[in-house]
């Protein structure tokens, strides 16, 4: 079975005039600058070496870079302003030499202001408007938006999560937070969605989310994060450094149903993976 996809191509016109076209699914590669992010915690923390790790994601294919200075795996406890602007900010000041757009991974307002002033153009926001002053923010720059969907907060998403209908009920979650979005001066047309695979989910909420990307995607462009995630260890009983296969079969699936950006740390794989699908999609009559 294929998934069916109707994807309407769309485009995010950025601060500085860039414009970034959705027209196939593109790769967001992770800079985490966190000492404790679950997969690649610690291995950015030097800005010296964060550049040289976004270069490498450049040269591999990433559309944009995704930068986040605070860990949201589950059980996590909340930064301080001060330490995740101390973190991002001097990564985003080298980031922004690379041809690619910058995205910041944050769930404070506060942060995101600092981070687009620094020269980020997208807001990733997995809380979905959590900060009631994120999307003040976000119209201010003019910036574009990734509204994610989590069931509780970090600290405890993931005691138990329940639904009665996830499709539905994270399609309404994103559907409300864009409205009020929109509300606040965001251009409806510069807002991503996101399912938030493994915030306040279990592997049968993750798995129905990426069965149903298509239903999302009338929302807006559908951005897809999978990469190391727990769902692989749970499915396949892979540790966190052997899921790469895991991931890049949930991200073709997820291209393939429509999503329009995938999230990865592994970015030269991911790309290649996407490339070979869509190629073929594209030859389907
Ligand atoms: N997942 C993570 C962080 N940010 N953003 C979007 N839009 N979608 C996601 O699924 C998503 C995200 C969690 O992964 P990671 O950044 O690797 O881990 P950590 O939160 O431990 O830093």
């Amino acid at each position: 079975m294929t998934p069916s996809a109707t994807v309407t191509a769309a485009t995010l016109h950025l601060p500085g005039g860039r414009a970034l076209s959705l027209a196939t699914p593109l790769v967001m590669g992770v800079v985490n600058v966190t000492p404790d992010s679950f997969s690649d915690g610690g291995q950015h923390l030097d800005p010296e070496d964060a550049l040289r790790a976004a270069r490498v994601m450049v040269e591999h294919g990433a559309a944009v870079l995704d930068v986040g200075g605070e860990s949201t795996r589950p059980g996590a406890g909340t930064v301080s302003v001060a330490e995740e602007l101390r973190r991002v900010l001097p990564v985003i000041e080298r980031l922004v030499q690379l041809d690619v757009p910058i995205s910041i991974d944050t769930r404070k307002a506060e942060v995101a202001a600092a981070a687009l002033e620094a020269g980020a153009v997208i807001v990733n926001d997995v809380t979905g408007l959590g900060d009631p002053g994120m999307a003040q923010a976000v119209a201010e720059a003019g910036a574009a938006l990734i509204l994610g969907h989590i069931q509780g907060d970090p600290g405890t998403m993931q005691r138990g999560p329940r639904y009665d209908d996830v499709v539905e009920e994270v399609f309404g979650f994103l559907n409300a937070a864009k409205t009020r979005a929109i509300a606040a001066g965001v251009d409806g047309s510069q807002v991503c969605v996101d399912p938030g695979i493994g915030f306040g989910k279990t592997l049968e909420h993750n798995l129905d989310l990426l069965a149903h990307v298509g239903r999302l995607a009338e929302l807006g462009p559908v951005v897809v994060g999978v990469s190391r995630k727990s769902m692989f260890g749970q499915l396949l009983g892979r540790p966190v450094d052997e899921r790469l296969a895991g991931g890049l079969g949930a991200a073709v699936w997820a291209a393939l149903a429509g999503a329009r950006v995938v999230r990865t740390h592994d970015v030269r794989e991911t790309v290649d993976a996407l490339r070979v699908a869509t190629c073929i999609q594209g030859r389907v009559s």
